[in-house]
Protein backbone atom coordinates (compact mmCIF):
# COMPACT_ATOMS: atom_id res chain seq x y z
CA UNK A 1 0.00 0.00 0.00
CA UNK A 2 1.50 3.62 -0.74
CA UNK A 3 1.87 5.96 1.67
CA UNK A 4 -0.93 8.64 2.53
CA UNK A 5 -0.45 12.15 1.00
CA UNK A 6 -1.96 15.18 1.65
CA UNK A 7 -0.80 18.51 -0.39
CA UNK A 8 -1.34 21.71 0.96
CA UNK A 9 -0.89 24.66 -0.67
CA UNK A 10 -2.64 26.98 -3.19
CA UNK A 11 -2.79 27.21 -7.27
CA UNK A 12 -1.86 30.26 -7.35
CA UNK A 13 1.62 29.11 -5.82
CA UNK A 14 4.81 28.05 -8.71
CA UNK A 15 6.28 26.22 -5.67
CA UNK A 16 2.44 24.46 -5.16
CA UNK A 17 2.74 23.58 -9.00
CA UNK A 18 5.60 22.14 -9.16
CA UNK A 19 4.30 19.39 -7.06
CA UNK A 20 0.50 19.59 -8.25
CA UNK A 21 2.89 18.06 -12.10
CA UNK A 22 4.63 15.82 -10.34
CA UNK A 23 1.76 14.26 -8.45
CA UNK A 24 -0.52 14.22 -11.55
CA UNK A 25 2.24 12.82 -13.98
CA UNK A 26 3.01 9.95 -11.81
CA UNK A 27 -0.57 9.20 -10.88
CA UNK A 28 0.54 8.97 -6.96
CA UNK A 29 -2.63 8.64 -4.87
CA UNK A 30 -3.43 11.88 -2.38
CA UNK A 31 -5.61 14.27 -0.97
CA UNK A 32 -5.16 18.07 -1.91
CA UNK A 33 -6.30 20.65 0.83
CA UNK A 34 -6.36 24.50 -0.41
CA UNK A 35 -5.28 26.69 2.03
CA UNK A 36 -6.71 30.05 2.98
CA UNK A 37 -3.23 32.24 2.48
CA UNK A 38 -4.33 34.80 4.44
CA UNK A 39 -6.51 33.16 7.54
CA UNK A 40 -3.31 30.85 8.25
CA UNK A 41 -4.94 29.00 11.19
CA UNK A 42 -5.47 25.96 10.13
CA UNK A 43 -2.27 25.31 8.43
CA UNK A 44 0.46 27.65 9.72
CA UNK A 45 1.88 25.80 12.46
CA UNK A 46 1.33 22.23 10.44
CA UNK A 47 3.78 23.65 7.99
CA UNK A 48 7.42 22.77 8.92
CA UNK A 49 8.39 26.16 7.12
CA UNK A 50 5.75 28.18 7.98
CA UNK A 51 5.04 27.98 3.97
CA UNK A 52 3.25 26.04 1.07
CA UNK A 53 3.65 23.98 -0.40
CA UNK A 54 3.91 20.58 1.97
CA UNK A 55 2.95 17.52 2.43
CA UNK A 56 1.46 15.05 5.30
CA UNK A 57 3.15 11.63 4.26
CA UNK A 58 1.91 8.57 5.75
CA UNK A 59 -0.01 7.68 8.97
CA UNK A 60 -3.59 7.12 8.87
CA UNK A 61 -5.86 8.76 6.27
CA UNK A 62 -7.60 12.11 8.33
CA UNK A 63 -9.35 15.50 7.39
CA UNK A 64 -6.45 18.01 6.41
CA UNK A 65 -7.18 20.07 9.51
CA UNK A 66 -6.51 17.41 11.78
CA UNK A 67 -3.42 15.69 10.86
CA UNK A 68 -2.18 12.79 12.21
CA UNK A 69 1.01 13.00 14.52
CA UNK A 70 2.47 9.82 13.08
CA UNK A 71 2.68 11.38 9.68
CA UNK A 72 5.55 13.30 8.41
CA UNK A 73 5.47 17.06 7.75
CA UNK A 74 7.47 17.32 4.87
CA UNK A 75 7.45 20.96 3.29
CA UNK A 76 10.04 22.03 -0.08
CA UNK A 77 8.69 21.91 -3.60
CA UNK A 78 11.60 20.06 -5.13
CA UNK A 79 12.26 17.85 -2.17
CA UNK A 80 8.26 16.70 -2.11
CA UNK A 81 9.14 16.32 -5.58
CA UNK A 82 11.79 14.45 -6.10
CA UNK A 83 10.37 12.33 -3.08
CA UNK A 84 7.18 11.70 -5.46
CA UNK A 85 9.23 10.61 -8.21
CA UNK A 86 11.46 8.48 -6.75
CA UNK A 87 8.16 6.09 -5.30
CA UNK A 88 7.11 6.43 -8.89
CA UNK A 89 10.41 5.14 -11.32
CA UNK A 90 7.96 4.49 -13.84
CA UNK A 91 7.26 7.70 -14.65
CA UNK A 92 10.75 8.65 -15.95
CA UNK A 93 10.71 12.09 -14.15
CA UNK A 94 14.60 11.10 -12.69
CA UNK A 95 16.51 10.00 -15.28
CA UNK A 96 18.07 6.47 -14.82
CA UNK A 97 21.62 7.30 -16.53
CA UNK A 98 23.82 9.22 -13.97
CA UNK A 99 24.89 11.57 -16.70
CA UNK A 100 21.40 12.81 -17.24
CA UNK A 101 20.39 13.20 -13.82
CA UNK A 102 23.08 15.58 -13.03
CA UNK A 103 22.39 17.53 -15.97
CA UNK A 104 18.90 17.47 -14.59
CA UNK A 105 20.17 19.23 -11.43
CA UNK A 106 22.26 21.58 -13.10
CA UNK A 107 19.32 22.72 -15.08
CA UNK A 108 17.45 23.21 -11.54
CA UNK A 109 19.92 24.97 -10.21
CA UNK A 110 20.67 27.45 -13.11
CA UNK A 111 16.71 28.53 -12.24
CA UNK A 112 16.78 28.16 -8.44
CA UNK A 113 20.24 29.78 -7.91
CA UNK A 114 18.75 32.91 -9.51
CA UNK A 115 15.28 32.86 -11.85
CA UNK A 116 12.72 33.04 -8.70
CA UNK A 117 15.34 36.20 -6.99
CA UNK A 118 15.47 37.99 -10.62
CA UNK A 119 11.43 37.66 -10.97
CA UNK A 120 11.06 38.97 -7.44
CA UNK A 121 13.05 41.88 -7.88
CA UNK A 122 11.36 42.62 -11.14
CA UNK A 123 8.14 42.72 -9.59
CA UNK A 124 9.40 44.99 -6.61
CA UNK A 125 10.76 46.90 -8.64
CA UNK A 126 14.33 46.69 -7.25
CA UNK A 127 15.73 45.02 -10.11
CA UNK A 128 15.44 44.54 -14.02
CA UNK A 129 13.05 42.15 -16.17
CA UNK A 130 16.07 41.56 -18.52
CA UNK A 131 17.54 39.90 -15.32
CA UNK A 132 14.77 36.91 -16.10
CA UNK A 133 15.51 36.78 -19.70
CA UNK A 134 19.27 36.03 -18.71
CA UNK A 135 18.43 32.90 -16.75
CA UNK A 136 16.43 31.89 -19.77
CA UNK A 137 19.52 32.46 -22.02
CA UNK A 138 21.68 30.51 -19.49
CA UNK A 139 19.05 27.99 -19.47
CA UNK A 140 18.41 27.57 -23.31
CA UNK A 141 22.19 26.92 -23.47
CA UNK A 142 21.44 23.70 -21.56
CA UNK A 143 19.11 22.72 -23.89
CA UNK A 144 20.05 19.74 -25.88
CA UNK A 145 20.61 20.76 -29.28
CA UNK A 146 16.76 18.73 -30.27
CA UNK A 147 15.40 17.01 -27.23
CA UNK A 148 11.71 17.92 -26.51
CA UNK A 149 12.93 18.76 -22.83
CA UNK A 150 15.61 19.84 -20.61
CA UNK A 151 17.01 15.91 -20.70
CA UNK A 152 15.68 14.28 -23.20
CA UNK A 153 12.36 13.71 -24.88
CA UNK A 154 10.80 12.79 -21.64
CA UNK A 155 9.44 15.06 -19.01
CA UNK A 156 11.78 15.15 -16.00
CA UNK A 157 12.37 17.22 -12.60
CA UNK A 158 14.34 19.83 -14.93
CA UNK A 159 11.31 20.76 -16.50
CA UNK A 160 9.30 20.57 -13.34
CA UNK A 161 11.06 22.79 -11.64
CA UNK A 162 10.94 25.65 -14.46
CA UNK A 163 7.42 24.59 -15.80
CA UNK A 164 5.52 27.32 -13.42
CA UNK A 165 7.22 30.17 -14.05
CA UNK A 166 6.66 29.95 -17.75
CA UNK A 167 2.88 30.68 -18.14
CA UNK A 168 2.98 32.76 -15.27
CA UNK A 169 5.80 35.47 -16.13
CA UNK A 170 4.19 36.16 -19.87
CA UNK A 171 1.25 36.28 -17.94
CA UNK A 172 3.00 38.93 -15.76
CA UNK A 173 4.38 41.03 -18.46
CA UNK A 174 1.33 40.69 -20.70
CA UNK A 175 -0.40 42.62 -18.10
CA UNK A 176 2.66 44.96 -17.38
CA UNK A 177 2.24 43.55 -13.50
CA UNK A 178 4.87 44.56 -11.39
CA UNK A 179 6.84 47.71 -10.27
CA UNK A 180 9.06 47.49 -12.93
CA UNK A 181 8.69 50.55 -15.12
CA UNK A 182 5.76 50.50 -17.60
CA UNK A 183 6.15 49.75 -20.94
CA UNK A 184 9.24 46.81 -20.22
CA UNK A 185 6.95 44.00 -19.75
CA UNK A 186 6.19 43.99 -23.91
CA UNK A 187 9.97 45.13 -24.30
CA UNK A 188 10.52 41.77 -22.05
CA UNK A 189 7.90 39.57 -24.55
CA UNK A 190 9.14 41.40 -27.40
CA UNK A 191 13.26 40.04 -26.77
CA UNK A 192 11.20 36.79 -25.88
CA UNK A 193 9.91 36.52 -29.29
CA UNK A 194 13.01 37.55 -31.04
CA UNK A 195 15.33 35.51 -32.52
CA UNK A 196 17.96 35.20 -29.82
CA UNK A 197 15.04 32.84 -27.67
CA UNK A 198 14.31 30.39 -30.53
CA UNK A 199 15.22 27.78 -29.20
CA UNK A 200 13.76 28.14 -25.59
CA UNK A 201 10.72 29.54 -27.32
CA UNK A 202 10.28 26.15 -29.15
CA UNK A 203 11.46 24.59 -24.96
CA UNK A 204 8.56 26.78 -23.18
CA UNK A 205 5.82 25.88 -25.64
CA UNK A 206 6.72 21.79 -25.43
CA UNK A 207 6.65 22.07 -21.36
CA UNK A 208 3.44 24.15 -21.24
CA UNK A 209 1.40 21.63 -23.67
CA UNK A 210 2.70 18.67 -21.12
CA UNK A 211 -0.71 17.11 -20.09
CA UNK A 212 0.14 17.14 -16.65
CA UNK A 213 1.42 20.90 -16.77
CA UNK A 214 -1.55 22.14 -18.61
CA UNK A 215 -3.87 20.25 -16.92
CA UNK A 216 -2.57 21.46 -13.16
CA UNK A 217 -2.75 25.61 -14.23
CA UNK A 218 -5.35 27.67 -13.84
CA UNK A 219 -4.42 31.39 -15.37
CA UNK A 220 -7.78 32.60 -13.51
CA UNK A 221 -6.83 31.51 -10.37
CA UNK A 222 -3.20 33.06 -10.87
CA UNK A 223 -4.64 36.32 -12.59
CA UNK A 224 -6.97 36.52 -9.58
CA UNK A 225 -3.86 36.31 -7.22
CA UNK A 226 -1.44 38.82 -8.80
CA UNK A 227 -4.37 41.44 -10.16
CA UNK A 228 -5.27 41.94 -6.20
CA UNK A 229 -1.38 41.53 -4.95
CA UNK A 230 -0.57 44.97 -3.42
CA UNK A 231 2.94 44.05 -3.24
CA UNK A 232 3.40 44.14 -6.92
CA UNK A 233 1.58 47.47 -7.52
CA UNK A 234 2.63 50.73 -9.40
CA UNK A 235 2.02 53.96 -6.98
N1 LIG B 1 11.48 27.13 -1.30
C1 LIG B 1 10.08 26.93 -1.04
C2 LIG B 1 9.37 28.26 -1.24
C3 LIG B 1 7.91 28.19 -0.82
C4 LIG B 1 7.28 29.59 -0.78
O1 LIG B 1 7.95 30.62 -0.77
N2 LIG B 1 5.95 29.60 -0.71
C5 LIG B 1 5.21 30.84 -0.62
C6 LIG B 1 4.00 30.81 -1.54
S1 LIG B 1 4.42 30.85 -3.25
C7 LIG B 1 4.67 31.01 0.79
O2 LIG B 1 4.27 30.05 1.41
N3 LIG B 1 4.63 32.23 1.29
C8 LIG B 1 3.99 32.50 2.54
C9 LIG B 1 4.90 33.16 3.50
O3 LIG B 1 6.10 33.27 3.22
O4 LIG B 1 4.38 33.57 4.53
C10 LIG B 1 9.55 25.80 -1.93
O5 LIG B 1 10.19 25.49 -2.94
O6 LIG B 1 8.52 25.19 -1.60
Amino acid sequence: MPEQITLYGHPYSPYFHRVAIVLEATGAKHQCYTVDLVDRSVWGSISPTGKIPFITYGGPEVPPDQPSPESEKIPESLIIATLIAEEHPSAGLIPADPVARARMRLFINEWESSGSAALRAALMGTGPVDAILDVYARLQARLGASTKFAVGDALTLADVAVAPYLPRNEYLMRHEIGKYPLGDGKKFLDRLAGPEFARFREYAEAVKAHPSVEKTYDEAVYADMMGSNPYFKRD
